[in-house]
This record gives structure tokens, C-alpha cells and sequence, in this order.
């Protein structure tokens, strides 16, 4: 049966930071399908516009792509594009894109402004082909530079967590607050987030912040291969 539904139509924002530049990697992207395509598909405004482009791909040239979303936001726009929605449990996915916050010269990354890395990250490592698709005001010399470094915490490890990082050198950890509302944002998996600033990020740190008991992920992602494609 086919929903008539017009409620997810606001979960994106009318006006988008650097759309003209997004849209244009986002084409980048649409050309990538194929038929019969599994593709995980990130968070964020640049996979949003992405995912737009495929959906406009698949509707005309009939294309079978399924999707493994690393969001409910994500999740639901697939939805509203007609694109099934399946998940890491059912199938892999062929390849993978998303968007980034940072991108430093070794191609490492900080994610997860929207409080999904962990999703993100779960669903980029079952992925044998990764996009990150940015624009060039993404690029730093050094991770960290413009960014905090997003940690999702269990919530009764919070204190002991933040012990931690900061013997690992954090300068400054901040509760990341819930939008429109008092308290704390809580995760789609029911956990706190830190935005956490170093002073120096070397490039074990993901490893290192991943080892703290009561860390369910960070947003720091030194470990996997990805291709980065620049508008
Ligand atoms: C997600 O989208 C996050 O990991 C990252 O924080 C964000 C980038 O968003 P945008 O494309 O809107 O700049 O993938």
C-alpha cells in the first residue's frame, strides 16, 4: 500500500548552506547507481541532495536500488522517495555515501554533527566502497580546526567518560543540549553527546577514545578508506 503523506516534507531546511556545490557532487553521485544497487546512505544536508539526485535516477531510468539508512531523518526521506528502506541485518550495502564536517589532508574525518556517527560508522565499515561527498570549505589542514570532536556517551558512564578524554587531552567538553528545549539532545539510540575539543588530534585518537568504557562512538573516523569527492 502507498502513504499519502506530506509530513517528512519538513525535515529538511528550505535553504541549504552552499546548495549549488552540494548539488553538484550530488549528480556526482546519481551516477554512480545501478541496477539492483544496496546503498548506505548518510546523514546531512549533502546526502539529502544526493539522495534527491538517485531518487530522480531511479525514476527514470526504473531502476531496483535499496537503501540502508544511518538515520530516522534519512530513513523517512527514503520512504518519501519511494526508495526501500532495508536494514545492515537483511543486506550489505554494494557501496556508500555520506557527507563530512572535516576532511583533513589524510583523508580522515570528523562526522557527526547530527549525532549519527555510530550508524554512520557501522554502516560505512560493512561498506566495501565509501563517498564522502563535500564541499571545499570541508577541507582542514588539521582535524579539529573548526569542529569539536562528537562523542556519544551511555548515560550513566558520563562522568567516568569525561575523566577520561580528558586525560586524553580534551580542553573543553561540552553537553551537547537538545534544539528548541531544555536538557540534553538524546541519540536514536538513547545516549548523551559530547562535543569534545583537543588541542591535538593524533592519529590514533579514534582508537584511543573508542577504548573508554561507556563510549558507544565517536565522530572521528581514522580507520576506514573512503574516496572523497570535492565539488
Ligand atoms: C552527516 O552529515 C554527518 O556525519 C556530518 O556531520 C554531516 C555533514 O552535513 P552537511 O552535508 O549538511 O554539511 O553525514
Amino acid at each position: 500500500m502507498d502513504w499519502n503523506s506530506s509530513i517528512t516534507n519538513s525535515l529538511w531546511p528550505d535553504s541549504i548552506q552552499n546548495r549549488e556545490s552540494k548539488e553538484k557532487v550530488a549528480e556526482q553521485i546519481a551516477n554512480k547507481v545501478k541496477d539492483g544497487d544496496t546503498i548506505g546512505v548518510g546523514s546531512g544536508s549533502t546526502s539529502y541532495l544526493a539522495l534527491l539526485a538517485i531518487a530522480q535516477k531511479i525514476k527514470t531510468e526504473a531502476l531496483s536500488v535499496r537503501a540502508i539508512p544511518t538515520s530516522i531523518e534519512i530513513a523517512l526521506t527514503c520512504i518519501s522517495l519511494g526508495i526501500p528502506v532495508v536494514s545492515l541485518q537483511e543486506n550489505r550495502p554494494d557501496w556508500y555515501f555520506d557527507g563530512a564536517d572535516e576532511v583533513d589532508p589524510n583523508n580522515h574525518l570528523i562526522k557527526g554533527r547530527g549525532g549519527a556517527m555510530f550508524k554512520e560508522k557501522l554502516i560505512m565499515s560493512a561498506s566495501s566502497r565509501n563517498y564522502i561527498i563535500i564541499d571545499k570549505s570541508k577541507l582542514v589542514e588539521k582535524l579539529g580546526a573548526q569542529f569539536p570532536v562528537p562523542v556519544e556517551v551511555f548515560p550513566s558512564a558520563l562522568m567516568a567518560v569525561e575523566a577520561e578524554l580528558k586525560k586524553l587531552g580534551a580542553t573543553k567538553i561540552l553537553l551537547r543540549p537538545a534544539q528548541g528545549k531544555d536538557g540534553p539532545i538524546i541519540s536514536e539510540n538513547g545516549n548523551l553527546i559530547l562535543d569534545v575539543r583537543f588541542d591535538q588530534i593524533d592519529k590514533d585518537m579514534e582508537t584511543k577514545i573508542k577504548c573508554i568504557t561507556g563510549v558507544i562512538e565517536s565522530g572521528l573516523f581514522q580507520n576506514l578508506k573512503a574516496e572523497i569527492i570535492i565539488a
